[in-house]
Protein backbone atom coordinates (compact mmCIF):
# COMPACT_ATOMS: atom_id res chain seq x y z
CA UNK A 1 0.00 0.00 0.00
CA UNK A 2 1.24 3.12 -1.09
CA UNK A 3 0.44 4.50 2.53
CA UNK A 4 1.71 2.41 4.34
CA UNK A 5 4.35 1.33 2.67
CA UNK A 6 6.39 -0.48 5.18
CA UNK A 7 3.23 -2.93 5.21
CA UNK A 8 4.47 -4.41 1.62
CA UNK A 9 8.03 -5.24 3.28
CA UNK A 10 7.54 -8.02 5.90
CA UNK A 11 10.49 -8.06 7.99
CA UNK A 12 10.21 -11.31 9.37
CA UNK A 13 12.74 -10.81 11.95
CA UNK A 14 10.14 -8.05 13.84
CA UNK A 15 7.61 -10.94 15.42
CA UNK A 16 6.53 -7.62 17.06
CA UNK A 17 6.23 -5.18 14.93
CA UNK A 18 3.31 -3.71 16.28
CA UNK A 19 2.34 -4.59 20.36
CA UNK A 20 -0.97 -3.18 22.23
CA UNK A 21 -0.36 -3.85 25.94
CA UNK A 22 1.44 -7.31 25.76
CA UNK A 23 -0.33 -8.63 22.41
CA UNK A 24 2.05 -8.17 19.05
CA UNK A 25 1.61 -8.56 15.32
CA UNK A 26 4.41 -9.12 12.61
CA UNK A 27 3.67 -7.11 9.65
CA UNK A 28 2.85 -10.11 7.43
CA UNK A 29 0.41 -10.97 9.98
CA UNK A 30 -1.63 -7.44 10.58
CA UNK A 31 -1.93 -7.39 6.60
CA UNK A 32 -3.28 -10.48 6.62
CA UNK A 33 -5.61 -9.67 9.32
CA UNK A 34 -6.66 -6.52 7.60
CA UNK A 35 -6.65 -8.62 4.25
CA UNK A 36 -9.33 -10.61 5.72
CA UNK A 37 -11.83 -7.77 6.72
CA UNK A 38 -10.74 -5.57 3.77
CA UNK A 39 -12.52 -8.46 1.44
CA UNK A 40 -16.11 -7.80 3.51
CA UNK A 41 -16.30 -3.95 3.45
CA UNK A 42 -14.82 -3.18 0.29
CA UNK A 43 -17.12 -0.78 -1.56
CA UNK A 44 -18.72 0.22 1.65
CA UNK A 45 -19.42 4.53 2.09
CA UNK A 46 -17.84 4.72 5.48
CA UNK A 47 -16.50 2.29 8.45
CA UNK A 48 -16.92 2.94 11.99
CA UNK A 49 -14.37 1.72 13.98
CA UNK A 50 -14.38 0.69 18.09
CA UNK A 51 -11.44 2.70 18.49
CA UNK A 52 -10.12 0.59 21.90
CA UNK A 53 -6.55 0.60 22.21
CA UNK A 54 -6.64 -3.34 21.13
CA UNK A 55 -4.41 -4.77 18.44
CA UNK A 56 -8.05 -4.99 16.49
CA UNK A 57 -8.17 -1.32 16.53
CA UNK A 58 -5.37 -1.50 14.19
CA UNK A 59 -6.32 -4.37 11.73
CA UNK A 60 -9.81 -2.30 11.37
CA UNK A 61 -7.77 0.83 10.58
CA UNK A 62 -5.69 -1.33 8.10
CA UNK A 63 -8.51 -2.78 6.36
CA UNK A 64 -10.15 0.61 5.95
CA UNK A 65 -6.81 2.13 4.33
CA UNK A 66 -6.65 -1.06 2.10
CA UNK A 67 -10.22 -1.15 1.23
CA UNK A 68 -10.22 2.56 0.44
CA UNK A 69 -13.24 2.94 2.32
CA UNK A 70 -13.19 5.67 4.73
CA UNK A 71 -12.50 5.04 8.37
CA UNK A 72 -14.38 6.64 11.31
CA UNK A 73 -12.84 6.33 14.76
CA UNK A 74 -15.42 5.65 17.31
CA UNK A 75 -14.07 6.68 21.04
CA UNK A 76 -14.65 3.85 22.55
CA UNK A 77 -16.01 5.54 26.02
CA UNK A 78 -18.62 7.53 23.88
CA UNK A 79 -21.93 7.91 25.28
CA UNK A 80 -24.91 7.38 23.56
CA UNK A 81 -25.14 11.14 22.19
CA UNK A 82 -21.82 11.20 21.36
CA UNK A 83 -21.77 8.08 19.65
CA UNK A 84 -25.28 8.30 17.49
CA UNK A 85 -24.35 11.94 16.44
CA UNK A 86 -20.88 10.59 14.79
CA UNK A 87 -22.27 6.92 13.00
CA UNK A 88 -25.19 8.88 11.77
CA UNK A 89 -23.41 11.61 10.78
CA UNK A 90 -20.38 9.85 9.17
CA UNK A 91 -22.68 7.56 7.36
CA UNK A 92 -20.80 4.99 8.30
CA UNK A 93 -22.33 1.21 6.56
CA UNK A 94 -20.79 -0.84 9.16
CA UNK A 95 -18.89 -1.32 12.71
CA UNK A 96 -15.79 -3.35 13.01
CA UNK A 97 -14.97 -4.25 16.48
CA UNK A 98 -13.27 -6.49 18.47
CA UNK A 99 -16.36 -7.59 20.25
CA UNK A 100 -19.82 -7.41 19.66
CA UNK A 101 -21.36 -4.50 20.55
CA UNK A 102 -24.27 -4.63 22.95
CA UNK A 103 -26.98 -2.77 21.37
CA UNK A 104 -25.16 -2.04 17.85
CA UNK A 105 -26.38 0.74 15.96
CA UNK A 106 -24.44 -0.51 13.01
CA UNK A 107 -23.92 -4.24 11.63
CA UNK A 108 -21.48 -5.48 13.26
CA UNK A 109 -18.12 -7.18 12.37
CA UNK A 110 -16.13 -8.68 14.58
CA UNK A 111 -12.37 -8.09 13.72
CA UNK A 112 -10.08 -11.32 14.59
CA UNK A 113 -5.86 -10.67 14.97
CA UNK A 114 -5.84 -13.95 13.97
CA UNK A 115 -7.41 -14.02 10.23
CA UNK A 116 -5.63 -14.00 7.26
CA UNK A 117 -6.23 -13.47 3.55
CA UNK A 118 -4.45 -11.61 0.99
CA UNK A 119 -6.86 -8.33 -0.20
CA UNK A 120 -6.00 -8.00 -3.88
CA UNK A 121 -8.20 -4.51 -4.40
CA UNK A 122 -6.77 -1.69 -6.69
CA UNK A 123 -4.32 0.82 -4.21
CA UNK A 124 -7.03 3.88 -3.48
CA UNK A 125 -6.38 7.42 -4.86
CA UNK A 126 -4.35 9.10 -2.94
CA UNK A 127 -6.73 12.09 -3.03
CA UNK A 128 -9.45 10.02 -1.06
CA UNK A 129 -10.74 9.79 2.38
CA UNK A 130 -8.56 8.08 4.61
CA UNK A 131 -10.16 9.14 7.80
CA UNK A 132 -12.74 11.04 9.22
CA UNK A 133 -12.08 12.47 12.59
CA UNK A 134 -14.84 13.75 14.68
CA UNK A 135 -13.90 16.93 16.37
CA UNK A 136 -15.30 19.66 18.61
CA UNK A 137 -16.27 23.23 17.41
CA UNK A 138 -17.00 25.65 19.84
CA UNK A 139 -20.74 25.58 19.89
CA UNK A 140 -22.77 22.37 18.28
CA UNK A 141 -21.72 18.78 17.69
CA UNK A 142 -18.40 17.47 16.78
CA UNK A 143 -17.59 18.41 13.04
CA UNK A 144 -16.18 15.17 10.97
CA UNK A 145 -13.10 16.21 9.71
CA UNK A 146 -12.35 14.13 6.30
CA UNK A 147 -8.40 13.56 5.79
CA UNK A 148 -7.26 12.19 2.67
CA UNK A 149 -4.26 9.76 2.01
CA UNK A 150 -2.18 12.20 0.16
CA UNK A 151 -2.24 14.72 3.73
CA UNK A 152 -1.16 12.06 6.09
CA UNK A 153 1.55 10.36 3.48
CA UNK A 154 3.01 14.34 3.09
CA UNK A 155 2.73 15.23 7.20
CA UNK A 156 4.11 11.41 7.91
CA UNK A 157 6.87 11.98 6.07
CA UNK A 158 7.63 15.66 6.63
CA UNK A 159 7.76 14.47 10.40
CA UNK A 160 9.88 11.54 9.78
CA UNK A 161 12.41 14.40 8.01
CA UNK A 162 11.96 16.45 11.19
CA UNK A 163 12.29 13.87 14.13
CA UNK A 164 15.03 11.55 11.93
CA UNK A 165 12.12 9.23 12.68
CA UNK A 166 12.83 5.48 10.27
CA UNK A 167 12.81 1.82 10.39
CA UNK A 168 15.22 1.37 13.31
CA UNK A 169 13.46 3.58 15.52
CA UNK A 170 11.05 1.79 18.22
CA UNK A 171 7.99 3.99 18.87
CA UNK A 172 6.42 4.02 22.30
CA UNK A 173 2.82 5.71 23.25
CA UNK A 174 -0.24 4.69 24.98
CA UNK A 175 -2.41 7.31 23.38
CA UNK A 176 -5.90 7.34 22.25
CA UNK A 177 -6.86 5.31 18.61
CA UNK A 178 -9.41 8.34 17.79
CA UNK A 179 -7.14 11.14 17.31
CA UNK A 180 -4.18 12.50 14.96
CA UNK A 181 -1.77 12.01 17.86
CA UNK A 182 -2.26 8.41 18.34
CA UNK A 183 -3.54 7.46 15.62
CA UNK A 184 -1.86 9.01 12.97
CA UNK A 185 1.37 9.61 14.11
CA UNK A 186 1.18 6.86 16.25
CA UNK A 187 -0.06 4.02 14.46
CA UNK A 188 -0.08 4.72 10.58
CA UNK A 189 3.35 6.54 11.20
CA UNK A 190 5.46 3.26 12.58
CA UNK A 191 3.53 1.51 9.77
CA UNK A 192 5.03 4.38 6.88
CA UNK A 193 8.36 4.11 8.54
CA UNK A 194 8.55 0.88 9.74
CA UNK A 195 9.75 1.58 13.08
CA UNK A 196 8.30 -0.86 15.79
CA UNK A 197 5.55 0.44 17.86
CA UNK A 198 4.78 -0.59 21.52
CA UNK A 199 1.46 1.02 22.48
CA UNK A 200 1.25 1.07 26.64
CA UNK A 201 -2.50 0.87 26.38
CA UNK A 202 -2.70 3.84 28.67
CA UNK A 203 0.10 6.14 28.53
CA UNK A 204 1.25 5.68 32.37
CA UNK A 205 4.66 6.66 33.47
CA UNK A 206 5.93 3.02 34.60
CA UNK A 207 4.52 1.65 31.28
CA UNK A 208 6.66 4.25 28.94
CA UNK A 209 9.57 3.21 31.43
CA UNK A 210 9.22 -0.64 30.95
CA UNK A 211 8.93 -0.57 26.99
CA UNK A 212 12.84 0.29 25.86
CA UNK A 213 11.95 2.79 23.08
CA UNK A 214 13.79 4.87 21.18
CA UNK A 215 11.32 7.61 20.03
CA UNK A 216 8.64 8.74 22.78
CA UNK A 217 4.87 9.97 22.26
CA UNK A 218 3.29 11.97 24.63
CA UNK A 219 0.33 14.87 25.30
CA UNK A 220 1.59 17.44 28.14
CA UNK A 221 -0.32 15.23 31.12
CA UNK A 222 1.76 12.95 30.06
CA UNK A 223 5.32 14.60 30.29
CA UNK A 224 3.96 16.27 33.49
CA UNK A 225 3.18 12.97 34.99
CA UNK A 226 6.61 11.36 33.78
CA UNK A 227 8.33 13.73 35.95
CA UNK A 228 6.52 13.39 38.78
CA UNK A 229 7.58 9.62 38.89
CA UNK A 230 11.70 10.61 38.54
CA UNK A 231 12.44 6.75 38.69
CA UNK A 232 10.17 6.28 35.70
CA UNK A 233 11.64 9.49 33.73
CA UNK A 234 15.56 8.01 34.65
CA UNK A 235 14.52 5.47 32.31
CA UNK A 236 13.85 7.30 29.50
CA UNK A 237 17.60 8.42 29.44
CA UNK A 238 18.51 6.08 26.88
CA UNK A 239 15.82 7.27 24.14
CA UNK A 240 16.91 8.82 21.35
CA UNK A 241 13.32 11.56 20.96
CA UNK A 242 10.74 12.42 23.29
CA UNK A 243 8.18 14.25 21.30
CA UNK A 244 5.04 16.33 23.04
CA UNK A 245 2.60 17.88 21.18
CA UNK A 246 -1.32 18.59 21.26
CA UNK A 247 -1.15 20.94 23.95
CA UNK A 248 1.15 23.56 25.41
CA UNK A 249 4.39 21.83 27.42
CA UNK A 250 4.70 24.15 30.47
CA UNK A 251 8.39 25.46 30.68
CA UNK A 252 8.96 24.02 34.22
CA UNK A 253 7.92 20.10 32.72
CA UNK A 254 10.11 20.93 29.92
CA UNK A 255 13.27 21.59 32.45
CA UNK A 256 12.68 18.65 34.46
CA UNK A 257 12.80 16.39 31.42
CA UNK A 258 15.55 17.35 30.52
CA UNK A 259 17.04 17.52 34.44
CA UNK A 260 15.50 13.59 34.46
CA UNK A 261 16.74 12.35 31.10
CA UNK A 262 19.27 14.72 29.80
CA UNK A 263 17.21 14.93 26.78
CA UNK A 264 15.07 18.15 25.81
CA UNK A 265 11.73 17.27 23.92
CA UNK A 266 11.11 17.93 20.64
CA UNK A 267 7.52 20.00 20.61
CA UNK A 268 5.13 20.17 17.61
CA UNK A 269 1.87 21.60 17.01
CA UNK A 270 -1.10 20.72 14.95
CA UNK A 271 -4.59 20.64 14.97
CA UNK A 272 -7.33 17.22 13.08
CA UNK A 273 -7.86 19.73 10.17
CA UNK A 274 -4.16 20.33 9.21
CA UNK A 275 -2.20 17.71 11.00
CA UNK A 276 1.06 18.19 12.22
CA UNK A 277 2.19 21.91 11.10
CA UNK A 278 5.24 23.05 12.89
CA UNK A 279 8.04 21.43 14.82
CA UNK A 280 11.26 21.43 16.45
CA UNK A 281 13.61 18.88 14.98
CA UNK A 282 16.05 16.32 16.45
CA UNK A 283 18.47 18.36 14.80
CA UNK A 284 17.72 21.68 15.47
CA UNK A 285 17.32 23.88 18.33
CA UNK A 286 14.46 23.11 21.41
CA UNK A 287 13.98 25.65 23.61
CA UNK A 288 10.82 26.01 26.04
CA UNK A 289 7.49 27.30 25.08
CA UNK A 290 8.87 26.96 21.33
CA UNK A 291 7.24 24.61 18.96
CA UNK A 292 9.86 25.43 15.85
CA UNK A 293 9.50 26.01 12.52
CA UNK A 294 6.91 24.83 9.76
CA UNK A 295 7.53 21.33 8.75
CA UNK A 296 8.36 20.33 5.30
CA UNK A 297 5.85 21.53 2.51
CA UNK A 298 3.74 23.65 5.06
CA UNK A 299 3.83 27.43 4.89
CA UNK A 300 2.52 29.31 7.64
CA UNK A 301 1.86 33.46 8.56
CA UNK A 302 0.63 35.62 11.34
CA UNK A 303 -2.14 37.84 10.31
CA UNK A 304 -3.77 40.48 12.53
CA UNK A 305 -7.34 41.26 13.12
CA UNK A 306 -7.93 43.70 10.48
CA UNK A 307 -6.47 40.69 8.06
CA UNK A 308 -3.22 42.39 7.85
CA UNK A 309 0.76 40.76 8.36
CA UNK A 310 1.93 40.91 11.58
CA UNK A 311 5.82 41.03 12.25
CA UNK A 312 7.87 38.52 12.61
CA UNK A 313 9.42 40.08 15.96
CA UNK A 314 8.79 37.62 18.65
CA UNK A 315 6.24 39.99 20.61
CA UNK A 316 3.65 40.71 18.56
CA UNK A 317 0.74 38.16 18.24
CA UNK A 318 -1.40 37.36 15.41
CA UNK A 319 -3.64 34.37 14.28
CA UNK A 320 -1.51 31.40 13.15
CA UNK A 321 -2.93 30.44 9.04
CA UNK A 322 -1.31 27.81 7.82
CA UNK A 323 -1.17 26.10 4.04
CA UNK A 324 0.60 23.08 2.39
CA UNK A 325 -0.39 19.73 1.37
CA UNK A 326 -1.30 17.92 5.21
CA UNK A 327 -4.85 19.82 5.36
CA UNK A 328 -8.28 18.51 5.68
CA UNK A 329 -10.60 18.27 2.38
CA UNK A 330 -13.39 20.22 4.85
CA UNK A 331 -15.97 18.94 7.29
CA UNK A 332 -18.27 16.43 6.35
CA UNK A 333 -21.52 17.55 4.97
CA UNK A 334 -20.93 21.21 6.11
CA UNK A 335 -19.87 23.60 3.49
CA UNK A 336 -20.88 26.50 5.69
CA UNK A 337 -18.03 25.63 8.02
CA UNK A 338 -15.44 24.65 5.71
CA UNK A 339 -15.55 27.92 4.00
CA UNK A 340 -15.50 30.02 7.26
CA UNK A 341 -12.49 27.85 8.43
CA UNK A 342 -10.35 29.17 5.14
CA UNK A 343 -9.09 32.39 4.16
CA UNK A 344 -10.57 33.66 0.32
CA UNK A 345 -6.74 32.85 -1.14
CA UNK A 346 -7.38 29.30 0.88
CA UNK A 347 -5.23 29.36 4.36
CA UNK A 348 -6.42 27.35 6.94
CA UNK A 349 -7.34 30.06 10.28
CA UNK A 350 -6.13 27.80 12.99
CA UNK A 351 -7.54 30.03 15.55
CA UNK A 352 -4.85 29.90 17.60
CA UNK A 353 -2.83 32.60 18.63
CA UNK A 354 1.30 32.79 18.35
CA UNK A 355 4.13 35.16 18.08
CA UNK A 356 7.33 34.17 15.61
CA UNK A 357 10.90 35.27 16.64
CA UNK A 358 12.68 36.84 13.88
CA UNK A 359 14.62 33.63 13.52
CA UNK A 360 11.08 32.10 12.56
CA UNK A 361 10.63 29.78 15.84
CA UNK A 362 6.31 29.84 16.43
CA UNK A 363 5.38 30.36 20.36
CA UNK A 364 1.81 29.19 20.45
CA UNK A 365 0.53 31.96 23.26
CA UNK A 366 -3.49 31.02 23.24
CA UNK A 367 -6.91 30.38 21.18
CA UNK A 368 -8.93 33.82 19.96
CA UNK A 369 -11.76 31.56 21.55
CA UNK A 370 -11.91 30.71 24.93
CA UNK A 371 -14.97 28.03 24.11
CA UNK A 372 -12.35 25.61 23.00
CA UNK A 373 -11.26 23.83 25.67
CA UNK A 374 -7.89 21.79 25.80
CA UNK A 375 -7.76 19.46 28.56
CA UNK A 376 -5.34 16.17 28.88
CA UNK A 377 -4.35 17.06 25.48
CA UNK A 378 -8.16 16.39 24.24
CA UNK A 379 -10.18 19.66 22.50
CA UNK A 380 -13.25 20.31 23.87
CA UNK A 381 -16.22 22.24 23.02
CA UNK A 382 -17.90 24.44 25.66
CA UNK A 383 -20.95 24.70 23.54
CA UNK A 384 -21.15 20.97 23.41
CA UNK A 385 -20.64 20.42 27.02
CA UNK A 386 -23.16 23.15 27.93
CA UNK A 387 -25.95 21.17 25.74
CA UNK A 388 -25.46 18.14 27.24
CA UNK A 389 -25.92 19.88 30.81
CA UNK A 390 -28.92 21.15 29.40
CA UNK A 391 -29.99 17.88 28.60
CA UNK A 392 -30.69 16.94 32.43
CA UNK A 393 -33.69 17.65 33.34
CA UNK A 394 -33.17 19.48 36.44
CA UNK A 395 -30.34 21.97 34.37
CA UNK A 396 -31.95 25.49 33.42
CA UNK A 397 -28.84 27.25 32.63
CA UNK A 398 -25.20 26.03 31.83
CA UNK A 399 -21.63 28.11 31.23
CA UNK A 400 -18.70 25.94 30.76
CA UNK A 401 -15.35 27.06 30.66
CA UNK A 402 -11.51 25.74 30.61
CA UNK A 403 -9.32 26.92 33.86
CA UNK A 404 -5.51 26.67 34.20
CA UNK A 405 -5.16 23.37 35.51
CA UNK A 406 -1.35 21.63 36.58
CA UNK A 407 -2.24 18.03 35.40
CA UNK A 408 -4.50 18.51 32.80
CA UNK A 409 -3.48 22.23 31.65
CA UNK A 410 -6.86 23.05 31.57
CA UNK A 411 -9.89 21.58 33.80
CA UNK A 412 -13.47 21.74 32.40
CA UNK A 413 -15.68 23.55 35.02
CA UNK A 414 -19.17 24.28 34.67
CA UNK A 415 -21.59 26.92 36.00
CA UNK A 416 -25.02 25.77 36.39
CA UNK A 417 -28.19 27.20 37.39
CA UNK A 418 -30.42 23.91 38.86
CA UNK A 419 -32.41 22.50 41.25
CA UNK A 420 -32.36 19.18 43.08
CA UNK A 421 -29.09 17.61 41.34
CA UNK A 422 -25.88 17.26 42.95
CA UNK A 423 -22.49 17.90 41.25
CA UNK A 424 -21.58 14.08 41.21
CA UNK A 425 -25.08 13.36 38.92
CA UNK A 426 -24.27 16.42 36.69
CA UNK A 427 -20.41 14.87 36.34
CA UNK A 428 -21.77 11.36 35.64
CA UNK A 429 -24.24 12.33 33.07
CA UNK A 430 -21.90 14.19 30.57
CA UNK A 431 -19.34 11.04 30.79
CA UNK A 432 -22.35 8.52 30.33
CA UNK A 433 -24.07 11.07 27.27
CA UNK A 434 -20.90 12.25 25.76
CA UNK A 435 -17.78 10.87 26.64
CA UNK A 436 -15.71 10.80 30.00
CA UNK A 437 -12.88 13.04 29.18
CA UNK A 438 -15.86 15.89 28.26
CA UNK A 439 -16.95 15.95 31.95
CA UNK A 440 -16.87 18.71 33.78
CA UNK A 441 -14.01 17.74 36.57
CA UNK A 442 -16.31 20.94 39.03
CA UNK A 443 -19.63 21.91 38.85
CA UNK A 444 -20.52 25.54 40.57
CA UNK A 445 -24.40 26.53 41.18
CA UNK A 446 -25.36 29.65 40.70
CA UNK A 447 -28.64 31.50 41.19
CA UNK A 448 -28.56 33.12 37.80
CA UNK A 449 -26.01 33.40 34.95
CA UNK A 450 -24.19 36.76 34.55
CA UNK A 451 -25.66 38.28 31.74
CA UNK A 452 -25.44 41.74 29.43
CA UNK A 453 -28.30 43.59 28.34
CA UNK A 454 -29.26 41.67 25.22
CA UNK A 455 -29.45 38.85 27.42
CA UNK A 456 -26.28 36.81 26.72
CA UNK A 457 -24.45 34.93 29.27
CA UNK A 458 -21.35 37.01 30.12
CA UNK A 459 -18.57 34.27 31.11
CA UNK A 460 -16.01 36.82 32.02
CA UNK A 461 -18.76 37.83 34.31
CA UNK A 462 -18.54 34.70 36.12
CA UNK A 463 -17.15 34.04 39.80
CA UNK A 464 -12.99 33.43 39.85
CA UNK A 465 -13.31 29.64 40.31
C1 LIG B 1 -13.48 8.83 35.63
N1 LIG B 1 -13.74 7.72 34.91
C2 LIG B 1 -15.06 7.67 34.73
C3 LIG B 1 -15.63 8.82 35.34
N2 LIG B 1 -14.62 9.50 35.88
N3 LIG B 1 -15.81 6.80 34.10
C4 LIG B 1 -17.14 7.03 34.04
N4 LIG B 1 -17.75 8.09 34.60
C5 LIG B 1 -17.04 9.00 35.27
N5 LIG B 1 -17.65 10.03 35.83
C6 LIG B 1 -12.71 6.75 34.50
C7 LIG B 1 -12.27 6.82 33.08
O1 LIG B 1 -13.09 6.05 32.24
C8 LIG B 1 -10.87 6.25 33.12
O2 LIG B 1 -10.93 4.84 33.16
C9 LIG B 1 -10.37 6.72 34.45
O3 LIG B 1 -11.54 7.04 35.20
C10 LIG B 1 -9.47 7.93 34.38
O4 LIG B 1 -10.11 8.87 33.57
P1 LIG B 1 -9.60 10.33 33.53
O5 LIG B 1 -9.43 10.79 34.94
O6 LIG B 1 -10.46 11.13 32.64
O7 LIG B 1 -8.22 10.17 32.86
P2 LIG B 1 -7.04 11.11 33.06
O8 LIG B 1 -6.09 10.47 34.00
O9 LIG B 1 -7.48 12.49 33.39
O10 LIG B 1 -6.44 11.11 31.61
C11 LIG B 1 -5.25 11.79 31.33
C12 LIG B 1 -4.72 11.32 29.99
C13 LIG B 1 -5.82 11.54 28.94
C14 LIG B 1 -3.49 12.13 29.65
C15 LIG B 1 -4.38 9.84 30.07
O11 LIG B 1 -6.29 12.87 29.05
C16 LIG B 1 -5.38 11.26 27.52
O12 LIG B 1 -5.26 10.12 27.10
N6 LIG B 1 -5.14 12.33 26.74
C17 LIG B 1 -4.72 12.23 25.34
C18 LIG B 1 -5.57 13.09 24.45
C19 LIG B 1 -5.09 13.05 23.02
O13 LIG B 1 -4.57 12.05 22.53
N7 LIG B 1 -5.22 14.16 22.33
C20 LIG B 1 -4.75 14.28 20.97
C21 LIG B 1 -5.73 15.02 20.11
S1 LIG B 1 -5.03 15.19 18.46
P3 LIG B 1 -9.82 3.89 32.53
O14 LIG B 1 -10.35 2.53 32.72
O15 LIG B 1 -9.68 4.31 31.10
O16 LIG B 1 -8.57 4.17 33.35
C22 LIG B 1 -4.30 16.71 18.50
C23 LIG B 1 -3.43 17.07 17.34
C24 LIG B 1 -2.09 17.21 17.88
O17 LIG B 1 -4.41 17.41 19.43
O18 LIG B 1 -1.49 18.28 17.83
O19 LIG B 1 -1.64 16.19 18.41
P1 LIG C 1 -7.03 18.91 17.95
O1 LIG C 1 -7.87 19.28 16.82
O2 LIG C 1 -7.65 18.05 18.97
O3 LIG C 1 -5.88 18.30 17.31
O4 LIG C 1 -6.54 20.20 18.70
C1 LIG C 1 -5.81 21.17 18.04
C2 LIG C 1 -5.42 22.26 18.99
O5 LIG C 1 -4.50 21.78 19.95
C3 LIG C 1 -4.71 23.41 18.32
O6 LIG C 1 -5.60 24.30 17.69
C4 LIG C 1 -3.97 24.04 19.49
O7 LIG C 1 -4.83 24.91 20.20
C5 LIG C 1 -3.65 22.84 20.37
N1 LIG C 1 -2.24 22.42 20.24
C6 LIG C 1 -1.75 21.34 19.59
N2 LIG C 1 -0.41 21.27 19.76
C7 LIG C 1 -0.04 22.32 20.52
C8 LIG C 1 1.19 22.80 21.06
N3 LIG C 1 2.35 22.15 20.88
N4 LIG C 1 1.17 23.93 21.79
C9 LIG C 1 0.02 24.59 22.01
N5 LIG C 1 -1.18 24.18 21.55
C10 LIG C 1 -1.21 23.05 20.82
Amino acid sequence: MELLTALDAPDRDRPDAVTIDGRALDREALLGAAGAVAARIAGAPAVAVHAAPVLETVVAVVAGLLAGVPVVPVPPDAGPAERQHILRDSGAALLLAAQPREAAELETIEVSAAERADFTGAEPAADSTALVLYTSGTTGAPKGVLVSRRAIAADLDALAAAWSWTAEDTLVHGLPLFHVHGLVLGVLGALRTGSRLVHTGRPAPAAYAAAGGTLYFGVPTVWSRVVREPSAAKELSAARLLVSGSAPLPAPVFRDLEALTGQRPVERYGMTETLITVSTRADGERRPGSVGLPVAGVTTRLVGEDGSPVPYDGATVGELQVSGPTLFDGYLGRPEATAAALTADGWFRTGDMAVVEPDGMHRIVGRASTDLIKSGGYRIGAGEVENALLDHPAVREAAVVGVPHDDLGQQIVAYVVADGVTERELIDFVAGHLSVHKRPRIIRFLEALPRNAMGKPQKKLLPPF
